[in-house]
């Protein structure tokens, strides 16, 4: 397998919005990067992934771009941009941009361009499809952000497909011009000196000619059997790969909902000449009774047998990307490790340790590395993420459901739960702004922020730093080929690395029980690479305490 540097980084996700202001206007900024880029230094984390800074009208917080080669008005400046991205790269730090070619914003002049006529030399830039009338879109696909995929266009009497919201019309891939437009904007950034890409629904830029009706989910008719990896979403990629990607040393991991081992070869196997690694999303997407708003924990065994699949199956083909959440998910310390005040701390150790020690790059999203927590909310008029504030209206205000039922589930999922500000000391707005922040922080921050865990070394934040460190001294935990063990175990994630004649132990209770444990005859004696508690490992019988996590070598 051949080594690279971004198989053996770990990357940081900075959602900007929420990371830190530095003028006092309540919202994350470019400068505020800049001014914390000492702090990531320290972690120790090697790539910084910025959700997008583009100039936006922010419907879907930057994930609706209106010009990809402007910054955002309230992120400030590209002379901002250029000296967070010197200063980065002075600290051996790399930035690797949100790309978002999906889609755009509808105030995106091609679209502003394309709805005008029909034979405006826009007009193929973007889906459009006759309804069968004003009120009858083409099909039943639903939008991600509830309500139709379709919306009404008066001034061509046509529709338009929009996966996401009604100002993020998707773009036609199958034009050529566009593939060029995009691959020469992404040629300019690469030029700017960035070090890579993060692609948005990246599997989703294909879609097949005929549009039928899907098979009908909660309220809409299901897309993803004409839009996820269509067609030709291989060909574009190895089109993107050898007229941009190739021609740098740069990082690519691609967003790919609904992605499988199997599809994932395609995208990121080691000779596809497409991506470096994709995200798999199994592991989040247990969806229960109103789609993906539940609030049910998952069977471990069954969350044990996605990683194994993942782990066993691209193991030497294709790179895994590693993680508990990202500013679309809830907080990890909360989903899947347990958020009382008792065992927060340690189970987010736990849960650092189960994921840092699998094969792949490790992703850190902002705050997880404090082990900060999902937000409190009371009541719905807290949310500020469109896909929440749908929701919320489409299953309950429209009686579908009763708030009662519905508001445990929808709390438990919201994006917004990871867009709080990130916490970093005990004063007033938990030091991310002077002004009022654009969502509120999470009032737990007085115990929970970076100040505090920086001055311990026993936080959550020191355990994430050292974790770090081990992953450059040992490389068993990027190269060694991961086996499981005890996967009929309800309590414990038990699994080996190996790496030449080396191998490693990792075992994590997650549950809050005491749970008797014998170490593994070849393991015993063995020496404790890393422990979030203290306890004799050198014994073959032993008792894990609630949420141990331990790695023998
Ligand atoms: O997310 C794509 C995506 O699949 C999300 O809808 C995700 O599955 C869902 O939010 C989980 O609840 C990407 C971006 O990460 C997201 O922030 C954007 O809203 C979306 O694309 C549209 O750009
Ligand atoms: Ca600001």
């Amino acid at each position: 397998m051949n080594k690279t540097w971004w198989k053996e980084a770990v990357i940081y996700q900075i959602y900007p919005r929420s990371f830190m202001d530095s003028n006092g206007d309540g919202i994350g900024d470019i400068k505020g990067i800049t001014s914390r880029l000492d702090y990531l230094k320290y972690l120790g984390v090697d790539v910084l992934w910025l959700s997008p800074i583009y100039q936006s009208p922010n419907d879907d917080n930057g994930y609706d771009i209106s010009d990809y080669q402007a910054i955002m008005d309230e992120f400030g400046t590209m002379e901002d941009f250029d000296e967070m991205l010197l200063e980065a790269h002075k600290r051996g730090l790399r930035v690797v941009m949100d790309l978002v070619v999906n889609h755009t914003s509808d105030e995106h002049k091609w679209f502003m361009e394309s709805r005008k006529s029909k034979d405006n030399e826009y007009r193929d830039y973007y889906i459009w499809r006759e309804g069968k009338d004003a009120q009858t879109p083409p099909n039943n696909w639903g939008s991600c952000f509830s309500g139709s995929a379709w919306q009404y266009d008066e001034q061509t009497a046509m529709y338009y497909l929009h996966l996401f919201s009604k100002k993020q019309p998707d773009l036609n891939w199958d034009n050529e011009t566009v593939r060029k437009e995009v691959f020469d904007m992404m040629t300019w950034w690469c030029d700017k000196g960035i070090d890579g890409f993060r692609m948005d629904v990246i599997s989703m830029i294909s879609k097949t000619k005929e549009i039928p009706d899907g098979p009908v989910t909660e309220f809409y008719g299901d897309y993803s059997p004409y839009c996820i990896h269509g067609p030709n979403v291989h060909r574009y990629l190895k089109e993107m790969n050898e007229k941009v990607l190739s021609k740098y040393d740069i990082m690519t991991v691609g967003e790919t909902p609904g992605v499988t081992t199997e599809e994932a070869k395609k995208y990121a196997g080691e000779d596809s000449n497409e991506l470096n690694m994709v995200f798999q999303f199994e592991h989040v997407d247990n969806h229960g009774k109103y789609g993906k708003w539940d609030d049910k924990k998952w069977q471990l065994t069954k969350l044990k047998n996605i990683f194994t699949r993942w782990q066993t199956e691209l193991y030497g083909q294709a790179w895994n990307s590693l993680f508990w959440d990202n500013h679309d998910q809830p907080r990890a310390v909360s989903r899947f490790g347990d958020d009382r005040p008792e065992f927060r701390e340690v189970s987010a150790k736990m849960l650092a340790t189960c994921l840092h020690m699998m094969q792949g790059s490790p992703y850190i999203y902002q705050g997880e590395e404090l082990g900060m927590t999902n937000y409190p909310f009371q009541k719905p008029e807290e949310f500020r993420d469109i896909e929440s504030v749908n929701a919320y209206q489409e299953w309950c205000l429209s009686g579908e459901v009763s708030h009662e039922e519905f508001w445990p589930c929808i709390i438990a999922r919201s994006r917004d739960n990871a867009r709080t500000p990130v916490q970093w000391d005990a004063s007033d707005q938990a030091g991310f702004t002077t002004g009022t922040p654009w969502i509120a922080v999470n009032p737990n921050y007085t115990e929970i922020n970076a100040k505090a865990e920086t001055a311990d070394p026993n936080s959550v934040f020191h355990y994430y730093k050292k974790l770090i460190a081990l992953r450059k001294e040992n490389p068993i935990m990027v190269y060694g080929k991961y086996e499981p063990l005890m996967e009929d175990s309800e309590e414990l994630f038990v699994y080996t690395r190996t790496l030449d004649d080396q191998k490693l132990l990792t075992v994590c209770n997650f549950t809050d029980q005491e749970i008797a444990f014998t170490i593994p005859e070849e393991f015993v004696g063995k020496s404790c690479l890393i422990a979030n508690m203290e306890n004799d490992y050198g014994k073959k019988e032993i008792t894990l305490r609630p949420y141990e996590a331990f790695v023998l070598i």
